[in-house]
């Protein structure tokens, strides 16, 4: 593992540091846009008081906190394999490239002491998962390991109430960040209650203290809606023709998720990615006064 200096300092010293994941980079969001996005996202976590961390394999090795350089490999490269935890062993030993999803970024964000780590959205159970079994990776591993995650809910692709049964089940704490409902990505709302509601970055770092006292073995997850969601017409036409492509298409296994989103923002012309870009800086700025309140 390579961890950048600036983020060794900042952890030996007891600094506020924030976790940023690389799939939705590599495989998240369309170039060119990406880097510039991935870009803004570390100068947000900044000027909100932490320092950036985003997590990635190049060449074969673990980096904990990029430089300029290395972002631009893994926005531009295209051949970054997408790296759930399972498959990091494989693309270390062989020496490749890969992007972490929430579970991988977590997994390794925990093995260097960051707590909170900031993303998109989280991955969840797939419709029709009673058939197929898919469920993502993401939610097994937040039930193991204790990081403080902020998100802006799940997308409306995934099975949302199934997607809450689960973390129920696993044991990670869900917040609903200024709302009681939990947050559906481009939507403010699924309309699907959660218990728990923090209104302050403080409030959610005494959850997080709270959690290590009790010695709770999951996550915390910190749903923070959007403020400016998309047209709910829009939304829900684009989200049928989606999924009608992915059936179509026949796409399988750790395809979809990538497969869904890109069709997503090809069918709204841009306004699902200003969404997702307003949603993950938001996401970001809140990672970073969490931080700095834990
Ligand atoms: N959901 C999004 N944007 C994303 C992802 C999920 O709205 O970029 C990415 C994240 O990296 C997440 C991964 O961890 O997809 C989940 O993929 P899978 O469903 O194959 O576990
Ligand atoms: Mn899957």
């Amino acid at each position: 593992m390579r961890v950048l200096p600036e983020v060794e300092a900042a952890l030996a010293a007891g600094k506020p540091v924030v976790a940023l994941e690389s799939t939705i980079i590599a495989h998240g969001l369309p170039r060119p846009d990406n880097l510039r996005v991935a870009r803004e996202i570390e100068a947000t976590v900044r000027s909100h008081g932490a320092v950036p961390a985003t997590i990635a394999i190049l060449g074969g090795e673990v980096r904990i906190g990029l430089d300029d350089e290395a972002l631009e490999a893994l926005a531009y490269s295209g051949e970054v394999a997408k790296c759930g935890v399972r498959d990091l062993p494989a693309v270390i030993a062989r020496g490749e490239d890969g992007a972490t999803t929430v579970a991988a970024t977590s997994h390794l964000a925990d093995r260097v002491g960051i707590r909170v780590f900031a993303t998109g959205g989280l991955g969840g159970v797939h419709r029709g998962a009673q058939d197929t079994f898919d469920e993502s990776a993401d939610l097994g591993t937040l039930a193991r390991t204790g990081i403080c995650v902020v998100c802006a809910g799940v997308k409306s692709i995934l099975d949302i109430p199934a997607t809450l049964e689960r973390l129920e089940t696993l044991n990670v704490t869900v917040l609903g960040y200024g709302t009681d409902t939990f947050p559906a990505f481009y939507l403010q709302s699924s309309g699907v209650p959660i218990t728990w509601r923090v209104d302050s970055p403080e409030a959610a770092a005494a959850v997080v203290r709270a959690r290590d006292e009790v010695g709770a073995p999951g996550g915390v997850v910190v749903a923070n809606p959007l403020d400016e969601p998309m047209d709910a017409a829009l939304h829900d036409r684009v989200l049928r023709e989606s999924l009608q492509a992915a059936e179509a298409a026949g796409v399988r296994g750790r395809d979809i998720t990538p497969f869904l989103l890109e069709h997503f923002h090809s069918g709204t012309e841009g306004e699902s990615l200003r969404a997702n870009v307003r949603l993950v800086l938001r996401n970001a700025a809140l990672a970073a006064e969490i931080a700095a309140a834990l």
